[in-house]
């Protein structure tokens, strides 16, 4: 089975303008549409669309469960969310140009949980956890979650045994990389903002895939380089038109790690990711993407590797 933790989820609101957004001026929509929002739902979706059960899981609002849950169903997503008393799930407002020309999110503040959530979530999974299993963790924390809470969260799920993928940023990607959990998809930006000293971005790489299973360094259009088993894999994305490219880093490690926990094939995995992420930016929303047009896509993902071209320790290969 596979597991997403979204910490701290969202409603996104899509917002389609009529023209370019600027400012100085009243800004018309022309519609305005709902999506689920938070990367471990996102990664859950792209899951469930390539047909590999997941559930997931996280902390939601009280106040608008209600609303956060029916676009979970609509998306066809198994979850099974904490209810925060006494609060709601954020909103991410997404402003879309028209005619392709590009998006702009702000993201409202968190909720705040509570020391009884955050032990509901670690005791549920104490419970069911197996070694077999997968777990992504994804996205920002919420308020009242510290980074020694997302420490202990990390830990029980290593202690399971099961294979860990984060989705993270700034300290809590630090965390993950000092926590050599198995798999990490930092943008360049972030990897950047792990070098000490005068490193380049490949040598980091190299440097941090000696503990960390699977590394996926995303390039956004460009595509992305992936480590593994002391291999080096450049992908290049295939070229497509982009509409809206909301959760597409989201989609790429969702369809990865659903493909990897079937078939433990990193060329295909990283195929199909980049596949279902070139689809998804074609799409308005945050969340959709075509299975039929991943499938076509498939054909137009390159694969360069280069191997040996790191040492690896010996740790967990893969989920098993
Ligand atoms: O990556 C896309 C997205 O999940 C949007 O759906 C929006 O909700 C935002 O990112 C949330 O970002 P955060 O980093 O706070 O989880």
């Amino acid at each position: 089975m596979i597991y997403t933790i979204t910490l701290n989820p969202a409603i996104d609101r899509l917002v389609f303008l009529e023209e370019p957004l600027a400012k100085r001026k009243n800004n018309r929509a022309r519609e305005i549409r709902y999506d689920i929002g938070g990367k471990g739902t996102h990664g859950s979706y792209a899951m469930s669309k390539l047909k590999v059960a997941n559930l997931a899981l996280g902390f939601a609002g009280e106040q608008n469960f209600a609303k956060f849950t029916q676009i979970l169903a609509e998306k066809a997503i198994s979850h099974q969310f904490l209810a925060v008393p006494d609060c709601a799930t954020r909103e991410s407002i997404i402003l879309i140009d028209p005619d392709n020309l590009g998006s702009a999110m702000v993201t409202e503040p968190s909720l705040k949980v509570s020391v009884k959530e955050k032990q509901s979530l670690l005791t549920f999974l104490a419970e069911h956890l197996k070694p077999e299993d997968m777990v992504l963790v994804a996205g920002s924390q919420p308020e009242g979650f510290e980074l020694a809470d997302l420490k202990e969260l990390l830990t029980v799920i290593q202690k399971a045994g099961s294979f860990l993928a984060c989705d993270l940023s700034d300290e809590a990607l630090q965390l993950a990389v000092e926590l050599a959990v198995d798999f990490i998809k930092p943008n360049e930006f972030e990897i950047e903002a792990l070098i000490d000293g005068q490193q380049t971005i490949e040598e980091k790489l190299a440097d941090l895939a000696e503990k960390i299973t699977c590394i996926v360094a995303s390039r956004g259009s460009k595509g992305c380089l992936c480590y593994y088993g002391g291999n080096q894999y450049k992908v290049t994305a295939p070229k497509v038109s982009e509409i809206n490219d909301t959760g597409a880093g989201d989609c790429f490690v969702g369809s990865f790690l659903a493909t990897f926990y079937q078939t433990q094939d990193i060329e295909a995995s990283l195929k199909m990711a980049s596949a279902c992420a070139a689809s998804k930016v074609q799409h308005e929303d945050s969340s959709f993407f075509d299975v039929t047009e991943a499938n076509q896509l498939i054909h137009s993902v390159e694969i360069q590797i280069e191997e040996e071209n790191y040492a690896i320790s010996n740790r967990k290969s893969s989920p098993s």
